[in-house]
């Protein structure tokens, strides 16, 4: 991938399918969990006490992956993983192999929070860096085996970096939140602009968290945006400010195709939120956190991946025309 030589987005496979399970009949949501989460529990690896908050996508002849994966030291790394039917993964023992320009391994304090975009002739990595505190960085990766290292996006602090699927008005489009050093108690969603993945500008403020209690306290980028005819659909993470701590529920909003800053609708409430036990329980109780979507637009199918409880990996469906109009039906922007 070279500035001079980027090429059209390939077109993204519909021949593998995605995971899916029907809702269940009587059930009235919008979103409905996989009865075989989490696909992903405790101690998935002998050196890790849990892999979630991890992104996924079509790839090949089935899905990879990159996992943020929790060690023993509590530190957080990212780890490459793949699938045939992604439900089941098989990640990789080391840490992905990122090389700078040079080809020069690049040692990373940690990393965590990935997301995944499909775009040019491969896949661009936005995670959570250290670098002297938390920001996002960039990868480039046409295999999933060896990344090469983009930078950091933007001087710290800064989180949930999510890049568009494809450029916009001739640009790469990020969707990023500045942050704290710590367990940020703010937090609105930014989107920036590069010419070459390397240099961010044009910033321009997209949301904030709403009075409605559920997001009351901030909100972050989940999976890659999806567009359809009525905007780009992002999913994303919205807190709320509770007694015994933060609580993160999945929300949506529909996003301007051309100017992506500008929020067309939004839910004036989460799509789902904590209730099963695998994310009501664990390390950090009360936390769905999306952070990728496998989607089947032939069948107006989505598939999302999310954190539970900083914990485990689960998966929750929908249908990608009944999630606009559920926005669309509970809009809370005028
Ligand atoms: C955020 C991030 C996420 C985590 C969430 C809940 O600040 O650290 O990785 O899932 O908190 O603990």
């Amino acid at each position: 991938m070279h500035n001079s030589t980027l090429k059209e987005p390939k077109k993204i496979s519909d021949q593998v399918e995605i995971p899916w399970q029907e809702r269940a009949s009587g059930s009235g949501e919008v979103l409905w969990r996989d009865d075989r989460n989490p696909i992903i529990g405790r101690n998935p690896l002998p050196f890790a006490n849990s892999v979630y908050n991890s992104a996924v996508v079509r790839c090949g002849d089935g899905f990879k992956g990159v996992f943020r994966v929790d060690y023993r030291t509590g530190l957080p790394f990212l780890h490459a993983g793949s699938s045939k039917n992604g439900i089941h993964w098989a990640i990789e023992p080391a840490q992905i192999d990122l090389r700078d320009e040079n080809g020069d391994a690049v040692e990373l304090g940690f990393a965590y929070d990935p997301r995944v975009t499909q775009i040019d002739d491969g896949y661009v990595v936005a995670w959570c860096n250290d670098f002297n505190g938390p920001t996002v960085a960039l990868a480039f990766t046409e295999d999933f085996t060896r990344f090469r290292f983009l930078g950091d996006a933007f001087v710290p602090f800064n989180r949930n970096g999510v890049l568009f699927p494809e450029k916009i008005n001739g640009l790469y489009t990020l969707l990023h939140r500045p942050s704290d050093a710590g367990h940020t108690p703010f937090g609105d969603i930014f989107l920036s602009q590069s010419p070459d993945l390397k240099f961010w500008g044009e910033h321009k403020h997209v949301m904030g968290p709403t009075e409605a209690w559920w997001d009351n306290k901030k909100i972050g980028g989940g999976p890659v945006p999806i567009k359809t005819s009525e905007g780009w659909l992002t999913i994303y993470h919205g807190v709320m400010g509770t007694c015994n701590g933060y609580n993160y529920s999945i929300g949506a909003a529909l996003l301007d195709l051309d100017e992506p800053w500008r929020v067309i609708a939004r839910a004036n409430q989460y799509l789902l939120g904590p209730e099963a036990s695998y994310e009501t329980v664990g390390r950090v109780a009360n936390v769905c956190f999306p952070c990728a979507a496998l989607t089947d637009m032939a069948r107006d199918r989505i598939a999302i991946y999310y954190g539970a409880a900083d914990t485990h990996t689960a998966i929750a469906y929908g249908y990608i025309s009944e999630i606009v109009d559920f926005v669309k039906g509970n809009n809370c922007i005028n």
